[in-house]
């Protein structure tokens, strides 16, 4: 560890190091974000980015008192380090360690939790005005990048900071530009940034024309009118921010996010200002590090690397995202109504290769899942077959949509989630662990889920010729290889018997089957001889073959990778009571809980969802 950083153990400590050593300084944190994140895996490239303006905003602040809310939170391992968590640091998104993301639990530096984009202007709105009430002065800054601020939550708050203006008090929104969200970013308000970038060198000859505008006279109404409309069409043009200025928010910049200097002076100038002030601040993703300034997507998040090379040390093999993404290619290649919707994750969900072959049928409407939803509504109502691809936990975002714009009206919108399931080091604001209870009540949705990488070729292939909105889940990482022999075809809400045991049987969803398969293999060590069904559909279920099965088995098994409120096993449980079907029923999900970050294997253990906690309970059960 450099010299400079061993002196930092505390919040504020950054102050005891003087100005004129903060290169040095911003050096030695990023060789050591570098080392710790080489091995442990997290966002690198965000995190190189922001080394100096993390530093800045912690030199003119004093924390806790004052408040960093960081926009997603994947930026904020420089705020982890100057906040006394830099020994702990070599524990990065492992069981019991530091967390990705800002977390109120782990540090009173952490001002509010995050991981999901878009929400910081709003939440330091709040805590600005629950200040406001309380008499209180500390200063408050909301840290968002060019990327989440294509989401709209950042644009209703930006609406609503006119509310400081009227108090007369600070908000500071800093605008972390550096050009990127994890792929390229996308739509107006990026192009309207470019161009302030680009406008940077006209500065001088801005304030000049300013200076002359301010001079010209008013004469007259209509003239006067000329005047003024020319006047504003020439401020719009030449002062960078109006579009800001325009909402009642103060524009400041473009100042240079590598120059430790200009921060300072930016944003002690925003701390003295009353009412909303947006200091716009240009980084570039992945710098000090060539492979990420080079190649920033793929250091935005990335596992264990070798720092000489920039590879990656894991290879996991093809994912359910990669078949996913060659399949739906296939498919789009005989159907040409298919078109494809990404919201700010084209590498993420595998649809960059969709681009690649129909740039003209891909859609990447930016941190936008909402509107990438109902977007979608609109081109199913004429004549499209879109295909919605969004993670399990960011379409959360989208279930109002999901219902009104989708599901209400019948409308072909086939929604892909990825990541479904638990996810691992990205930790509880990532888990897709609620999508079955989001869903299943909705009406005319379908949803399926595969249970290996066979089945997800046949179900998209299903669901692209499925006439209303229908859903299928799959879990992030390998795709399950195996019982490729059991290749029933895909009828709607039918099951797939797996083995036909007896006294019980084992219904699993989706990805559960490896796990379901080796609980499977425990009971038959103590004598059992469980039956084992492949649910495919959780909606609509498949109810004949559970009254089927209901005659032969006396105790019920579900297991799966959700909430169990609103889960399958609860489906089950309630057409049981509704049918007064009196069979036994144990369901393995996860508890009424947030599940921190480990290795996914730890997680279901925490959970009781791994072969050996469920075995243990059935035995337990019927012995
Ligand atoms: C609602 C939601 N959708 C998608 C994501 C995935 N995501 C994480 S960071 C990111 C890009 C953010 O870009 P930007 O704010 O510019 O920050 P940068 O990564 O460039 O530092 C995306 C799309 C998310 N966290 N939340």
């Amino acid at each position: 560890m450099g010299k400079l950083l061993k002196q930092i153990n505390q919040p504020n400590d950054i102050k005891k190091i003087p100005v004129e050593e903060y290169d040095r300084l911003a050096t030695e944190i990023r060789t050591f974000i570098l080392k710790h994140v080489s091995k442990t895996g997290g966002h690198l490239a965000s995190n190189l980015g922001t080394v100096e303006l993390t530093m800045a905003l912690h030199y003119c602040l004093d924390l806790p008192e004052d408040k960093i809310v960081f926009d997603v939170g994947h930026q904020s391992y420089t705020h982890k380090i100057l906040t006394g968590r830099k020994d702990r640091f070599s524990t990065l998104r492992q069981e019991g360690g530091l967390c990705g993301f800002p977390k109120r639990k782990e540090s009173d530096c952490d001002s509010f939790g995050a991981g999901h984009s878009s929400t910081s202007i709003a939440a330091a709105a709040g805590l600005g005005l629950a200040r406001d009430s309380k008499g209180r002065r500390e200063t408050i800054v909301a840290v968002i990048g060019d990327g989440s601020l294509s989401g709209g939550m950042a644009y209703e708050a930006l609406n609503n900071l006119s509310e400081f203006k009227k108090n007369k008090t600070n908000m500071i929104v800093v605008l972390n530009d550096n050009e990127m969200s994890i792929s390229e970013n996308v739509g107006a308000m990026s192009m309207y940034l470019g161009d302030i970038r680009s406008k940077e060198k006209y500065k001088k000859l801005k304030d000049q024309v300013e200076q002359h505008l301010n001079q010209i006279p008013i004469v007259g109404h209509g003239v006067s009118r000329t005047i003024k409309r020319s006047k504003d069409s020439l401020k719009n043009f030449l002062i960078p921010g109006m579009l800001f200025e325009n909402m009642g928010i103060t524009y400041y910049g473009p100042v240079n996010g590598h120059s430790i200097p200009d921060l300072i002076h930016a944003i002690e100038t925003a701390k003295r200002h009353r009412g909303p002030i947006l200091v716009h601040v240009i980084t570039k993703k992945g710098k000090g590090y060539l492979p990420a300034e080079k190649n920033p997507e793929y250091f935005h998040g990335i596992g264990p690397f070798d720092l000489k090379t920039g590879k990656a040390l894991e290879s996991g093999g093809e994912s359910y995202t990669d078949i996913f993404a060659q399949h739906l290619i296939n498919i789009a290649k005989k159907k040409k109504d298919i078109v494809a919707i990404t919201a700010a994750m084209p590498s993420g969900t595998g649809l960059n290769r969709f681009k690649d072959v129909f740039p003209d049928r891909f859609y990447d409407v930016g941190i936008a899942e909402e509107y990438a939803v109902t977007c979608a509504g609109g081109m199913a109502a004429n004549g499209l077959h879109p295909v919605v691809a969004i993670y399990s936990t960011f379409m959360q975002r989208a279930y109002d949509q999901i219902i009104h714009d989708i599901c209400m009206q019948k409308l072909p919108v086939f929604f892909c989630l990825d990541r479904s399931g638990l996810v691992g080091a990205d930790g509880e604001t990532h888990q897709g662990t609620f999508d079955i209870s989001y869903m299943s009540h909705i009406p005319n949705l379908v949803i399926m889920a595969p249970k290996n990488s066979l089945e997800m070729k046949s179900m998209m292939d299903f669901a692209a010729d499925y006439d209303g909105p229908i859903a299928m889940k799959y879990p992030r990482g390998k795709a399950y290889q195996g019982l490729e022999e059991n290749r029933q075809p895909i009828v709607l809400g039918k099951s797939e018997i797996i083995h036909s045991g007896e006294k019980m049987v084992i219904l699993s969803v989706g990805n559960m089957i490896e796990e379901s398969l080796k609980l499977a293999d425990l009971l038959r060590e103590k004598g059992y001889d469980p039956g084992l069904v492949n649910v495919r559909f959780l909606k609509p279920f498949d109810k004949e073959l559970i009254q089927e099965l209901s005659s032969s088995y006396e105790l019920f098994i579900t297991v799966e990778e959700n909430l169990k409120i609103g889960g399958f096993g609860q489906m089950i449980s309630a057409y049981f009571h509704e049918t007064g079907l009196k069979n036994d029923l144990l369901s393995f999900g996860i508890d009424d809980r947030f599940v921190d970050h480990a290795t996914v294997d730890r997680q279901r253990q925490w959970c009781g969802i791994d072969a050996g906690s469920m075995a243990a309970r059935i035995i337990e059960r019927i012995e």
